[in-house]
C-alpha cells in the first residue's frame, strides 16, 4: 500500500510541500499519496485577503491578518520561487513590491498549472493529530466543514504548515477596561480609511507596527504614536508621526509613556506579535516557540527531532519567504521519500545546537539575513531544487534596508533585478503614497518606465 502524507495549511508553506511532491512526479517518481487540509475555502493562507474578523463564516477562529491596500513589504526579488518566475506568471517583468492580490495570483499561479488542488480538502480544519508508538502511524482527525463531518484517517507522516503569524499576542496595559476608544490587534487590522481623521497609538516596533502606522499616514490619520518597549524603529518619520517609549496606562482617552509624555488617542492598535498555535497537536508533537529566527527541536528548521516523521515548513521568524519554504519542502519530500538519510538523534540534535550558538549572535537584521540566507542555501544543496544565488537575494535584502533607512514612505518606490531571470524590475507607475488603489488590474496597467 501507498504511504500516505497530511499536509496542514495550504498557504505559501502547504503549497511548496505539494509542489515539490509534485516535481518529484513530474520527473517520474512514484510519489506517496498527498491529502492537504485547509481550514478556508482557498488557498494562499493570509494571502487570501478575507474581510472578516472574529470567527469565520463556521465559527472558527479567522485566520487572515492581512489588510486592505497592504503591499508586499519587501521587494518581490527576494520571495521569488526558484521554478517559476514573475516574468513566467505575468509573462513580462513587473515592478517590485506588489500589492497582496497581484502575490496572491503568482502564488496560486504555481499550484493551478501543476494540477495539485485535486489534493486539498478545503473547508476542512484540522481538529486534532496523534501518533501511535504501536502501529508507528499518525491518525489526523478533521472536521468537513461543508457536511459538518469530522472523521479521523492515518497518515505515514505529518507536514505542519499552518502558519504562525495568526493567532495574536495581545497584552494588557492599565486603564485598557475603561478606554474611551477602540482597541485592537493587528490581526483585526482590515482598512485604514477607519482611521482617517483619527489620532492614533500603535504599540509595537517591527513590521506590523511599520506598515500599518504607514497605512494610516497614507490614509490620513491625524497623527500617530508609535509606542516602543526595546527601542525605536528609528526611520525619518512624517510630521505627524512620534516614536515614544512604552505605554504605561490609558486614562480616559489619555496615554501616559515612560517618559513622562502623555496623549490624547482615539483608537489603539496592538502591533504585538503573534503566538506560534498549534491547539491540533499532543504535547509531544507540538512545537513551542517564540517568533525566532532558529525554533528548538526542529533538525534543520524543519524536522521534528523527538519524532522524525513529523515536519514543521516555515516556523521561523521570515526575511526569506517563498522561496525558503521551497527549500524546506523539497527537504521535508526528499526525507519523506527516503532519498535523504537522517543521521542520529544525538547528530540532529548537535547540528541544531550550532545553528542556535549562531543565532544567538544575530545583532541586527543584516546578519539575520545572511543567517537565513546560508540557512536556505544549506538545504538547497541537498535537494534537486533549482538551486539560485542566495548571495545575491542577500545583497537585494540589503539594498531594501538601506532603501528604508533613506525613506520609510518611499523604499517601495525603487526597482530591483530579478535574481532568477537577470531582468530589472521596471519602476511602477505611481508612487506608493499616491497610489491608493491596491487592485490587481491598477497594479499591473502599463504607463511605466523601465528603470534602466
Ligand atoms: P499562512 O499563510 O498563515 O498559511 C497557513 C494556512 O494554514 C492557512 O491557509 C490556514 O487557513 C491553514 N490552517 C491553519 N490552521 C489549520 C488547521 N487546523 N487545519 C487546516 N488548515 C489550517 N511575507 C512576505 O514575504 N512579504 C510580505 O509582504 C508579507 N507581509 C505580511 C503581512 C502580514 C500582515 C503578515 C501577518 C505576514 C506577512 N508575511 C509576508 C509573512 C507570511 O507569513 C508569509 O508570506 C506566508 O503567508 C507564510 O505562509 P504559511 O503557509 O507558512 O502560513
Ligand atoms: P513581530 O515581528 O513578532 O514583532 C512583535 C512586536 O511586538 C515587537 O516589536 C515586540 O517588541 C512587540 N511586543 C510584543 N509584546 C509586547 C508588549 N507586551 N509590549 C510592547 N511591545 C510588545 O510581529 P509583527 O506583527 O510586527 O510582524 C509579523 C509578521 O507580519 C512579519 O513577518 C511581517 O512580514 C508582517 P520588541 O521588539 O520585542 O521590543
Amino acid at each position: 500500500m501507498k504511504s500516505r502524507v497530511a499536509v496542514i495549511g495550504a498557504g505559501p508553506s502547504g503549497l511548496a510541500q505539494l509542489r515539490a511532491f509534485k516535481s518529484a512526479a513530474d520527473k517520474g517518481a512514484e510519489i506517496p499519496e498527498i491529502v492537504c487540509f485547509e481550514k478556508q475555502s482557498d488557498w494562499g493562507g493570509l494571502w487570501n485577503y478575507t474581510w472578516r474578523t472574529g470567527l469565520d463564516e463556521h465559527g472558527d477562529p479567522v485566520h487572515g491578518s492581512m489588510y486592505r491596500y497592504l503591499w508586499s513589504n519587501g521587494p518581490k526579488e527576494c520571495l521569488e520561487f526558484a521554478d517559476y518566475t514573475f516574468e513566467e506568471h505575468f509573462g513580462r517583468p513587473i515592478a517590485s513590491y506588489p500589492p497582496r492580490a497581484v502575490l496572491w495570483d503568482y502564488i496560486k499561479g504555481r499550484v493551478e498549472k501543476s494540477g495539485v488542488r485535486k489534493w486539498v480538502r478545503f473547508n476542512t480544519p484540522v481538529r486534532m493529530v496523534t501518533y501511535s508508538d504501536e502501529t508507528k502511524k499518525f491518525t489526523v482527525t478533521a472536521h468537513d466543514r461543508t457536511n459538518d463531518i469530522t472523521y479521523s484517517e492515518e497518515f505515514d507522516n505529518v507536514v505542519v504548515a499552518s502558519g504562525h503569524f495568526s493567532v495574536p499576542n495581545v497584552p494588557y496595559f492599565e486603564g485598557f477596561s475603561t478606554f474611551n476608544g477602540r482597541i485592537l490587534h493587528s490581526h483585526d487590522f482590515r482598512d485604514a480609511m477607519e482611521f482617517k481623521g483619527k489620532d492614533i497609538l500603535i504599540i509595537g516596533r517591527s513590521y506590523s507596527a511599520e506598515d500599518i502606522g504607514s497605512q494610516c499616514y497614507k490614509y490620513g490619520a491625524k497623527s500617530i504614536t508609535s509606542s516602543y518597549r526595546s527601542k525605536p524603529m528609528g526611520f525619518k518619520w512624517p510630521e505627524n508621526w512620534k516614536e515614544v517609549p512604552l505605554l504605561q496606562k490609558v486614562v480616559g482617552k489619555t496615554a501616559h509613556f515612560k517618559d513622562g509624555t502623555t496623549k490624547d488617542v482615539d483608537a489603539i492598535i496592538l502591533c504585538t506579535g503573534y503566538l506560534h498555535s498549534f491547539p491540533f497537536l499532543t504535547d509531544d508533537l507540538k512545537l513551542k516557540t517564540a517568533n525566532r529566527m532558529w525554533p528548538l527541536d526542529l533538525y534543520e528548521g524543519v524536522v521534528w527531532e523527538k519524532n522524525p516523521k513529523l515536519f514543521y515548513i516555515g516556523m521561523q521568524d521570515q526575511f526569506y519567504t517563498f522561496n525558503m519554504f521551497d527549500a524546506q519542502a523539497w527537504y521535508a519530500r526528499d526525507i519523506i521519500m527516503g532519498r535523504i538519510k537522517l543521521p542520529s538523534a544525538e547528530a540532529m540534535a548537535e547540528h541544531s545546537a550550532k545553528w542556535q550558538a549562531r543565532e544567538e549572535t544575530l545583532e541586527d537584521a543584516e546578519q539575520m539575513i545572511w543567517f537565513q540566507g546560508d540557512y536556505t542555501k544549506e538545504l538547497m544543496d541537498q535537494t534537486d531544487y533549482p538551486g539560485f544565488d542566495v548571495e545575491a537575494v542577500n545583497h537585494t535584502f540589503m539594498e531594501w534596508e538601506h532603501h528604508k533607512m533613506e525613506n520609510i514612505m518611499t523604499f517601495r518606490d525603487n526597482a530591483y533585478r530579478s535574481l532568477m531571470t537577470g531582468t530589472m524590475a521596471p519602476l511602477h507607475h505611481t508612487p506608493w503614497l499616491q497610489a491608493l488603489d491596491d487592485s490587481m488590474e491598477s497594479y499591473l496597467e502599463v504607463k511605466g518606465v523601465a528603470a534602466e
